[in-house]
């Protein structure tokens, strides 16, 4: 019988004042571009799709993320952007603090320890608002939205009645340990 398989990713997920701020910004954003919201219980950064992963592989994956040890820092959401290819419009940063790039660099590196590796090789950071957005002017400057990044997720995401749900399986902490 075929090992179970889960679809997998490693994420940055805001927690709830981040996420009330990033839900009104999805509705600033709406009124300009239209399409589906996102739920705010599913806001969140990519570091990595993983796509599906055996169940076995897990631990291993776990335990390579246990390893990395980069440092807390902060984003500021302090733009929009609009794919027309995917007609996704998200949020992001105009300068994406260094050590975002160093954790996502961490991750992937990690990844290829246990020989996983992303759907794709590049990162772009960026938090989905809306889909089936339509823009065909300038999007607003929105106000910048502080998020202390504390933590990194591994995530599941399953199919339900209402869309994708997401499941957090780990977190590890962006703090160094202690000594
Ligand atoms: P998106 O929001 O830009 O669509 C869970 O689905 C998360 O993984 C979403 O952030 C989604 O990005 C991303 N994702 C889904 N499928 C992907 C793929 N094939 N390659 C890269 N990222 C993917």
């Amino acid at each position: 019988m075929a090992e179970p398989v889960r679809r997998l990713f490693l994420a940055l997920w805001p927690g709830q004042a981040e996420v009330c701020r990033l839900d009104h910004l999805a509705g600033v954003a709406q009124a300009v571009g239209g399409g589906r919201r996102m739920r705010p219980e599913t806001l969140h950064m990519t570091l990595a799709f993983l796509g599906d992963v055996p169940e076995s592989r897990i631990p291993d994956l776990c335990a390579v993320m246990a390893d990395c040890r980069p440092e807390p820092f902060q984003l500021e959401i302090d733009q929009l952007g609009y794919w027309p290819a995917n007609h996704i419009l998200w949020a992001g940063c105009r300068q994406p603090p260094v050590q975002l790039g160093d954790l996502v660099a961490g991750v992937h590196a990690a990844l290829q320890r246990v020989e996983l590796r992303p759907t794709r090789p590049d990162f772009f950071p960026h938090i989905t608002l809306l889909r089936n957005a339509q823009v065909a002017q300038a999007l607003p400057e929105p106000e910048p939205i502080a998020w202390p990044v504390g933590e990194w997720l591994l995530v599941e995401s399953r199919r339900d009645a209402g869309g994708a749900a997401y499941h957090r399986l780990a977190g590890w902490p962006t703090a160094p340990l202690p000594g």
